[in-house]
C-alpha cells in the first residue's frame, strides 16, 4: 500500500556498507579518500537510523490507531549520552557494521569516540529521565519525552592549576546527525501583558490574557529505539524562535538593529541549560524556559498527537503529564487557561480534568533546592497563570478551611503562596495540589516527604503519596557499557536479562564457583585496563597497574559530602609520612573522583581544588607511592561513567542520611559488580537490604539520629577537639600543605567544617574510616571479595528502570502498554 513507510536497508554487511557509501556520497557530498573522520561518524549516524525509521514511522501511526493511554513525560533535562552504539544495540547492527566498515577500512571505535554527547542534563534527575524514556520504549509503552533542545548543554569542565573552568558545550556544532527538526510544526508561546475582564456572548463574565510578545517553539525530534524490540518512540525538544510578526513590526519601523537583537533575545530561551542542580536562582530566563516547553508540548499534543476531532472531556483516557520535578509544574496553570479561556469550560469542569492529567515526582528533600516563584516575576511574565494559580489556592484552601474550622495556621502552612521572605509561588504545592499522585524517588525518600516536606498535605490526602523507587537502564549501564560482564552473564543464564534483570537471581550460586569467580575478576581487570587506557588517552593519566579501584562520582555538593573522602584520603597520608601506619599493610588504592561544580557555588568549586590539589601533593610523594594515587579526570559525564563504573571495585555513597533523594549511581556500580561503601540514605537502604548486610560496608548516623543532633544543637569542633586522627587531617590542609604553604587557600573550607559543617562530615568521620577499614580487611580475602561483588550483581536486578516504570504504570499512571505485533 502507497502509505506503508519503506522498508529499512538490507540487515546484511552488504547492505549496510551500500547504504553507508550511498550516505556518504549524496549525504555527506565526500568520497571515501577525503571523508574526514566527522565526515564518516555522520554518514554512519544516518545510515542506522534510516534502519530505525520503518519502524519509528510504524510505531506513530500504530500508537494512533489503537488510541492507547500516553505519558507525556515533561522534563526540563535529558541526559541522553552518546546515541550511536544504543541505536547499534537497538538494530542488533553491531557486529554488521563493525564488519562492514572494516572491509572499508575504518574502525568502527574510532566513530565512535568522534560523536559529542548530547549533555541536555545536570545529573541525576536528567539522566533518569533518559533512562525512563529508553524503558518505555523497550516495554512498548506509548510515550513521548519533551523538553527543551539547549543550543549548549552541561559545560565542559576544565581545570586550571586544579580550579575548575567552564567551558561552552557546542555540541552541535560538528553537524546533529540524530534530530529531525519540523519547522513546518513550530507553535507560537506567549508572554507578557496583562488580563482583562470581559463578558462573552452568553453572558458570563470571564478573563482573558492579553500578552506583549511571542516566540516560535521549533520542534526537534529524536528516535528512542526500544531493544531490539521493533518499537521507536519519540522525544522532542523544542527550539525558540522569534516570531515574524514580532520583528516585523520592529523591521517596519525601521529599527533594523533593535528587530534583529529582538530575534536573539527570543533565541536566548533554548540557549543554555542552567548548571545549577540544587539551588534555583529564580532567574526569569529560567522561568520562560520553563514555561516555553511546557505550553509548546501541551499544544503540540493536544493539535497534533490527539485526533482532530477529540473530545477533551475524554483526556485524562488519553494522556499523563509526568511532572519530573517541579521545573514543568506551569503545565497546571497552562492547561486550566487552554479549557477555560479557550473551550470555554466552567472552572469545576476544567479542574477536574486537570487533576486527573498530572501527576508530581519529587526529587529533593533540600528545602533550599524547592522551587519557588516571586509573584512580581510570575505575575509579569505570566498573568493570566498567576490568576488561575491565585483561583486554585483559593478553592483548596476553602476546602481545607471546611474540613479544619478555624485553623488558621494551618491555611498559611499549605498555602500555594508563601508570603516571606517576599510573596512567591510555591511550586511544589501547587504540583501537589493539582496532581493525581506525588512520588518520591526511594523508599526513605518518599517517607521523608510525605513526614517532612509535604506533611499537611500527606495527611489531607493520605492515598495521593506513593513511592517509586528509581532505576537504571541495563541496555547503556551494563550491556553496552560493560561487554565482557554481559558476554559473562549471558554465557551462564542466557540473554534474557537485558530486559528482565530479575533473572540475574539466576546467578547467585555461581558466587560459589571458583572457576566463575576467577572468570569474573578477569572481566574486573579487563575493565581496568580499559579505563587505564581511556584515561592515558583522554587525561594523560596514569594509573598504577594493580589496585582498588575506589570510586566517588556524582555532582559537587556539601551534602553528597565529597570533603568526608578527601579527609579519608588526608588522613591515610599523614598517618603513612608520620609514620603511624606501614603503607604496605594496606590494600593499595586508587581514589578516582568525578564531579562538575555549579559554576556559582564557592564551597564546592574550593573542593574541587582541594581535591586536585591533595592528589598533586599524594601522587608526588614517594613515601606513598604505590600506596596511594588520586585521579581527578575532568568533564565526568556520561561517557565517562560508562568506562569508569565497569571497572569500580568500591562506590562511595556517603551523603549525609536523609539527604539523597535516591541517588543512581550507587546503582550502576552494585550492577557492575562493585561493592558499597555508604549510608543509610536514599536507596542505598534497598540496595543494602537486596545484597545483603554483609556484602555491604555501612556506617554513620542514621536519619532520626541527624535529627537529634542538629536539634540538640551540633557542635562540630568538638569532634575536632576530640578526635586525634580527624585533628591531625584537618591541620594537614590548614597548614597550607597541600596549597604550597599558603594557609589561606583552604581556609573556607576549613573554617566551615569547624564552625558549620551542616552537613555532619566530622560527627561521620570516625565511622567512616572504621568502615574503610573494614573494606580494606574484606579486599584482602580476594576469593570472598568477589563473592559479594557477584552477589552485588545478582541481587541488584531491582534497580532496573524496567522495573520503575511497571511500578509508575501499576501505582500511577495507569496505562497499558501497545505490545508489538
Ligand atoms: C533548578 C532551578 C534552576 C536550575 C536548575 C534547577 C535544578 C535542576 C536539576 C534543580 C534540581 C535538579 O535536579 C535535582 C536532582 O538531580 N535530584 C536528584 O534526582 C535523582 C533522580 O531522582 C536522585 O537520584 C538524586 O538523589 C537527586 O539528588
Amino acid at each position: 500500500n502507497s502509505t506503508a513507510p519503506a522498508t529499512a536497508p538490507q540487515h546484511s554487511v552488504e547492505g549496510f556498507v551500500k547504504e553507508f557509501l550511498r550516505e556518504l556520497h549524496y549525504g555527506q557530498g565526500v568520497t571515501l579518500e577525503r571523508a574526514s573522520v566527522n565526515d564518516q561518524y555522520l554518514a554512519l549516524a544516518r545510515t542506522v537510523r534510516e534502519y530505525l525509521m520503518a519502524r519509528w514511522l510504524e510505531t506513530v501511526r500504530r500508537q494512533r490507531d489503537a488510541q492507547a493511554k500516553s505519558v507525556a513525560y515533561l522534563s526540563a533535562e535529558y541526559l541522553l549520552g552518546r546515541q550511536l552504539d544504543n541505536a547499534l544495540l537497538a538494530t542488533d547492527l553491531s557486529e554488521i557494521v563493525e564488519e562492514g566498515l572494516a572491509s572499508l577500512g575504518i574502525e568502527l571505535g574510532t566513530l565512535r569516540e568522534q560523536e559529542v554527547e548530547p549533555g541536555l542534563g545536570n545529573g541525576g534527575l536528567g539522566r533518569l529521565a533518559a533512562c525512563f524514556i529508553d524503558s518505555l520504549a523497550t516495554m512498548s509503552v506509548p510515550c513521548i519525552g519533551y523538553g527543551i533542545r539547549y543550543e549548549y548543554g552541561i559545560f565542559r569542565q576544565t581545570f586550571v592549576d586544579g580550579f575548575q573552568v567552564e567551558k561552552a558545550d557546542s555540541w552541535l556544532t560538528l553537524g546533529a546527525p540524530w534530530e529531525f527538526p519540523h519547522p513546518e510544526a513550530a507553535v507560537t508561546v506567549h508572554f507578557g501583558g496583562s488580563t482583562e475582564r470581559y463578558t462573552d456572548d452568553d453572558g458570563v463574565e470571564r478573563s482573558r490574557w492579553v500578552p506583549t510578545w511571542d516566540v516560535r517553539g521549533v520542534p526537534y525530534n529524536y528516535m528512542v529505539p526500544g531493544y531490539q524490540n521493533g518499537r521507536v518512540n519519540t522525544l522532542r525538544l523544542w527550539s525558540a524562535q522569534a516570531t515574524e510578526a514580532f520583528d516585523l513590526a520592529i523591521f517596519n519601523s525601521g529599527e533594523y538593529v533593535e528587530a534583529v537583537r529582538s530575534q536573539t533575545f527570543a533565541e536566548n530561551i533554548s540557549k543554555v541549560l542552567y548548571p545549577e542542580d540544587s539551588t534555583p536562582q529564580g532567574k526569569e530566563l529560567r522561568l520562560q524556559q520553563q514555561y516555553f516547553f511546557v505550553a509548546c508540548s501541551i499544544r503540540d499534543f493536544v493539535e497534533n498527537v490527539l485526533p482532530a476531532d477529540f473530545d477533551l472531556h475524554n483526556l485524562p483516557e488519553r494522556i499523563i503529564f509526568q511532572l519530573n520535578d517541579t521545573h514543568p509544574v506551569i503545565a497546571v496553570p497552562e492547561l486550566m487557561r487552554i479549557l477555560v479561556d479557550e473551550k470555554k469550560w466552567d472552572w469545576d469542569e476544567a479542574w477536574a480534568v486537570t487533576q486527573k492529567c498530572f501527576a508530581y515526582t519529587c526529587h529533593t528533600l533540600l528545602p533550599e533546592a524547592l522551587e519557588v516563584w516571586p509573584v512580581a516575576l510570575l505575575g509579569k511574565l505570566l498573568p493570566r497563570h498567576l490568576e488561575i494559580i491565585y483561583r486554585i489556592n483559593d478553592d483548596f484552601l476553602a476546602e481545607v478551611a471546611q474540613r479544619y474550622p478555624g485553623d488558621e495556621l494551618r491555611l498559611r502552612r499549605m498555602s500555594i503562596i508563601a508570603e516571606h521572605p517576599e510573596r512567591s509561588v510555591r511550586m511544589a504545592f501547587l504540583a501537589t495540589i493539582a496532581g493525581s499522585k506525588v512520588n518520591g524517588v526511594a523508599e526513605l525518600h518518599s517517607q521523608l516527604l510525605r513526614d517532612k516536606v509535604l506533611p499537611d498535605f500527606s495527611e489531607y490526602w493520605p492515598d495521593k503519596f506513593t513511592n517509586v523507587t528509581n532505576g537504571v537502564t541495563p541496555r547503556r549501564f551494563v550491556r553496552l557499557a560493560n561487554p565482557a560482564l554481559s558476554d559473562l552473564i549471558t554465557d551462564a543464564i542466557g540473554p534474557g536479562w537485558i530486559t528482565d534483570l530479575g533473572r540475574l537471581r539466576e546467578m547467585e550460586p555461581l558466587a560459589d564457583d571458583q572457576e566463575f569467580r576467577e572468570k569474573f575478576r578477569a572481566v574486573k581487570a579487563h575493565n581496568k585496563h580499559r579505563l587505564s587506557a581511556l584515561l592515558q588517552r583522554r587525561d594523560g593519566i596514569t594509573l598504577p597497574g594493580d589496585a582498588m579501584l575506589d570510586v566517588m562520582v556524582k555532582r559537587l555538593h556539601e551534602y553528597k559530602r565529597q570533603t568526608l573522602k578527601v579527609l579519608h584520603i588526608v588522613s591515610l597520608y599523614e598517618r603513612i609520612v608520620s609514620g603511624e601506619l606501614d603503607p604496605t599493610t594496606i590494600p593499595p588504592r586508587v581514589f578516582a573522583f568525578g564531579a562538575k561544580a555549579a559554576p556559582g557555588y564557592k564551597m564546592a568549586k574550593q573542593t574541587i581544588a582541594l581535591i586536585n590539589h591533595v592528589g598533586r601533593v599524594v601522587n608526588a610523594d614517594p613515601r606513598v607511592k604505590g600506596a596511594l594515587t588520586v585521579v581527578f579526570p575532568p568533564n565526568y559525564n556520561v561517557t565517562l561513567a560508562e568506562t569508569l563504573i565497569p571497572a569500580a571495585d568500591l562506590s562511595e555513597q556517603i551523603s549525609l542520611a536523609g539527604k539523597e533523594a535516591s541517588g543512581t549511581g550507587n546503582m550502576k556500580f552494585a550492577l557492575n559488580g562493585a561493592l558499597t561503601i555508604g549510608t543509610d540514605d536514599g536507596a542505598n537502604v534497598e540496595i543494602r537490604e537486596l545484597v545483603g548486610d554483609e556484602n555491604f560496608f555501612l556506617f554513620g548516623l542514621v536519619e532520626p539520629e541527624v535529627d537529634a543532633l542538629v536539634t540538640a544543637g551540633y557542635r562540630p569542633a568538638e569532634f575536632y577537639e576530640e578526635n586525634a586522627t580527624l585533628r591531625r587531617a584537618i591541620d594537614l590542609i590548614a597548614s597550607g600543605a597541600f596549597a604550597g604553604g599558603d594557609r589561606t587557600v583552604f581556609e573556607p573550607i576549613v573554617s566551615n567544617l569547624l564552625h558549620e559543617d551542616r552537613f555532619l562530615v566530622l560527627a561521620d568521620f570516625q565511622a567512616y574510616l572504621d568502615a574503610q577499614d573494614r573494606v580494606d580487611e574484606a579486599y584482602r580475602d580476594t576469593e570472598a571479595w568477589t563473592r559479594s561483588a557477584i552477589l552485588n550483581v545478582a541481587r541488584s536486578g531491582f534497580f532496573s528502570s524496567d522495573r520503575a516504570m511497571w511500578d509508575y504504570i501499576d501505582r500511577i499512571w495507569h496505562s497499558r502498554p501497545v505490545v508489538s505485533r
